[in-house]
């Protein structure tokens, strides 16, 4: 066992200071078993606990480091804009620059507005969904997370599906009553959903690919569906892209998959690992939004200039060439090399890889949905976590997150990666 004495001493005092002594309820480990491991310091593809060990990150602060953790490049541009101060709350020239990155990136995004987190992001495309069509309802697809605002906690995944919450008491029946839900990668249900509430129905969000619910990828032909059977029906559709955007190509989903939603939501990458969130798509919607339009929204660290100057420095990191090919490349090895693992050692397992972005499910697949994913077994998954983190690999706390790679994970650390889950898988068989 290693030596974890200090992480648990301030786990314990965290305890009587916060809920669950996190800030976040899916660090806490609930569904993997053991204690939390209190982090030091980041850097590069690794993080270091308050015990002096160290581990190889697939986790990336869920999502933002893809560029590594604490990049030079990014710390260093940071501290030269932490000399001009922290926070203007009135316009900067970073939020020009990073909001014309994001328009030349993001096919879809015409326009873009830049909150503090997914959750607000989330919230805020779906008020703006509402405010352009007069509609209310609203359909999202079972196990997909879009942050914590109360009508985006139905049959949600991320935490919320990690810890088996009914969907969160505090939510009113009546906001929950205008989220329509519907399996992953099921147009049948979608379209029947359409037909029993006609006219009613703002749009669908959904992420373009799933990293809430584990790792779920569109089955050919239903993005492309969706798109059809929003317009068929006068509804918006929304991209996800808070996990996706930047990840899964410079583009995001929408450029991958060559769908063009009407608003996309984006965060994580885009800042960089300082707090942000940001929502955009066509002129003609977003110039609903304050003060160009009548609905409301704001944010008084909304494009603090730290948070854009991290974003700009990553996406630049980003834009260089062989990024994505590199990402792709580490990330499909790693996943074959997961997967053969467990075969060798006898077990059930299905995944798969796009871009930086992995995941696995331990039992038979397809998983096609988050009824599908419910199968794996989540009791081996917490032994699986608890041993590969004896070995030094940080993983994802939970059977229904998806994996991250960075551009600073080496070929030796996806070989010694591959090499620790060939080991756990025999030792949990
Ligand atoms: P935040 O409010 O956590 O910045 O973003 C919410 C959100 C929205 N949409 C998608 C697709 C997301 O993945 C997220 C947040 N992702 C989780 C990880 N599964 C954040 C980790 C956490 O909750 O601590």
């Amino acid at each position: 066992m290693h030596n974890t004495t200090r992480s648990q001493e301030l786990f314990s005092a965290a305890q009587t200071l916060m809920p669950g002594g996190v800030s976040s309820p899916v660090r806490a480990f609930r569904s993997v078993g053991g204690q939390p491991i209190v982090f030091d310091r980041v850097k590069g593809a690794y993080a270091w606990d308050v015990d002096g060990n160290r581990y190889i990150d697939y986790i990336g602060s869920w999502g933002p480091a893809i560029c590594g953790h604490a990049h030079p490049e990014v710390i260093g541009a940071l501290h030269e804009a932490l000399e001009k101060g922290t926070s203007f709350g009135a316009p900067c020239a970073l939020e020009n620059k990073l909001a014309e990155m994001v328009i030349d990136a993001v096919p879809s995004v015409e326009m873009v507005r830049f909150v503090n987190s997914g959750t607000e992001a989330c919230m805020s495309v779906l008020r703006l969904m509402r405010a352009f069509t007069g509609r209310e309802k609203i359909i999202k697809f079972e196990g997909c997370y879009h942050g914590h605002a109360d009508m985006f906690l139905v049959k949600a995944g991320s935490g919320v599906a990690t810890l088996g919450l009914p969907d969160s008491p505090g939510v009113p029946r009546t906001t929950a009553a205008s989220t329509l839900t519907a399996p992953y990668n099921d147009l049948e249900a979608v379209k029947k959903l359409f037909a029993e509430n006609p006219g009613e129905i703002a749009g669908v969000i959904l992420e373009p690919v799933v990293g809430n619910a584990g790792f779920i990828t569109p089955e050919p032909g239903f993005l492309e569906g969706i798109r059809e059977l929003t317009k068929e029906n006068g509804a918006l559709l929304v991209f996800d892209e808070v996990m996706t955007g930047f990840r899964i190509s410079y583009g995001g989903a929408q450029a991958k998959f060559g769908i063009t939603p009407d608003l996309t939501t984006m965060g994580k990458v885009i800042g960089g690992g300082l707090p942000v969130g940001a929502y955009g798509g066509r002129a003609d919607i977003m110039s609903m939004v304050a003060p160009a339009g009548p609905m409301y929204q704001a944010g008084t660290l909304s494009g603090n200039p730290l948070a854009m100057t991290a974003g700009i420095k990553t996406l630049e990191l980003l834009k260089q060439p062989g990024s994505y090919e590199r990402l792709e490349a580490i990330t499909k090895r790693l996943i074959d090399g997961i997967i053969e693992g467990a075969r060798s050692a006898g077990l059930p397992i299905t995944g798969g890889s796009i871009s930086a972005m992995f995941g696995f499910f331990l039992c038979e697949g397809p998983v096609r949905n988050f009824e599908e994913a419910k199968a794996a077994d989540t009791v081996r998954f917490g032994k699986l976590h608890r041993a590969m983190l004896e070995r030094g690999i940080y993983l994802a706390p939970s059977a229904f997150e998806a994996g991250f790679t960075s551009l600073a994970h080496s070929d030796e650390d996806i070989d010694a990666t591959i090499a620790a889950f060939r080991e756990c898988f025999a030792a949990v068989a």
